[in-house]
């Protein structure tokens, strides 16, 4: 499919989508939304792919909700239309999604970031939820990821005053698992999106589900849903594969079953 706001890249097994509405800093218009979701998808399908990487450009990984596109509408528009509900298949993909992020992720774009599995920052990032500056709040998980992530004082702290936090503080608290000189974001986005895909898919995408998990359950539901996913990876080839490797001492060759 050709598409209008983002581009799309295939490395090996990694898939990379790249927001590309660099005037408006990436603004997370339906459309654009709309694009990311159904490439994020194809690559999910696609048997080829282990892991993708989501990214923006150098000055903005998104600089949030289309402020213009939404700017006008009415209550009825927003509840009746069920407004930026679609974001939420961003969040439904299988298979491990990586954001990188350089410059500004603000407001949507940091809620976009949260729902990808790990965010890898550039040392330029920076991540805030500023809505409350628009009169509004942040209406695409902003309240529960954040709080999840860094915990309710700093969640507090970046929600009620809209400011921004540059990425030394946000891998301090725990939104970001790693950062990088800006020069080397998208390469070091692409080398940690490899070593993940050259994992079994399998145990990649039960792992994943599995610390998802973590977020909607109980500590012993959660554990128990753990080991139902660790019995049946015994049912794959991988896991045989896996195991003999390491008994002979070589590299397992894996085949995603
Ligand atoms: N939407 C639309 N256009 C934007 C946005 C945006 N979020 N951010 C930047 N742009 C546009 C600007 O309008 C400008 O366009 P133009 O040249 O045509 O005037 C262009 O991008 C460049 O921006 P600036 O000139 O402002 O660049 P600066 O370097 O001076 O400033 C900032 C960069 C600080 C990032 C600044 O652009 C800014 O504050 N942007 C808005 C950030 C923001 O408030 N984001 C939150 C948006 S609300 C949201 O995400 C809510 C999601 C859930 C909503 C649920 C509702 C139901």
């Amino acid at each position: 499919m050709d598409y209008e706001m983002i581009l799309t890249e295939r490395d090996g097994a990694v898939g990379i989508v790249t927001l590309n509405r660099p005037k408006a800093l990436n603004a997370l218009s339906t459309p654009l939304v709309d694009e990311v979701v159904d490439a994020l998808r194809a690559f999910d399908a696609d048997p080829g792919i282990g892991c993708m990487v989501l990214t923006g450009s150098e000055r903005a990984f998104a600089a949030g909700a289309d402020i213009k596109e939404m700017k006008d509408l009415s209550f009825a528009d927003a509840f009746g239309g069920d407004f930026i509900s679609s974001w939420d298949r961003i969040a439904t993909m299988r298979k491990p999604v990586i954001a990188a992020v350089a410059g500004f992720a603000l407001g949507g774009g940091c809620e976009v970031a949260m729902m990808c599995d790990l965010i890898i920052a550039a040392d330029t990032a920076k991540f805030g939820q500023p809505e409350i500056n628009l009169g509004v709040m942040p209406g695409a998980g902003g309240t529960q990821r954040l709080t999840r992530a860094v915990g309710k004082a700093k969640a507090m702290d970046l929600i009620l005053t809209g400011r921004m936090m540059e990425a030394e503080e946000a891998e301090r608290c725990g939104l970001v698992a790693r950062i990088v000189p800006a020069d080397r974001l998208l390469e070091e986005a692409k080398t940690l999106a490899a070593t993940i895909a050259r994992h079994s898919l399998p145990s990649l995408m039960a792992a994943k589900e599995s610390v998802n998990r973590a977020y909607e359950t109980t500590l012993s539901e959660g554990v128990h849903f753990e080991r139902r996913l660790f019995h049946a990876l015994f049912a794959t080839h991988d896991q045989k594969e896996g195991m003999a490797a390491f008994a002979e001492k070589r590299s397992p060759e894996f085949q995603n079953r």
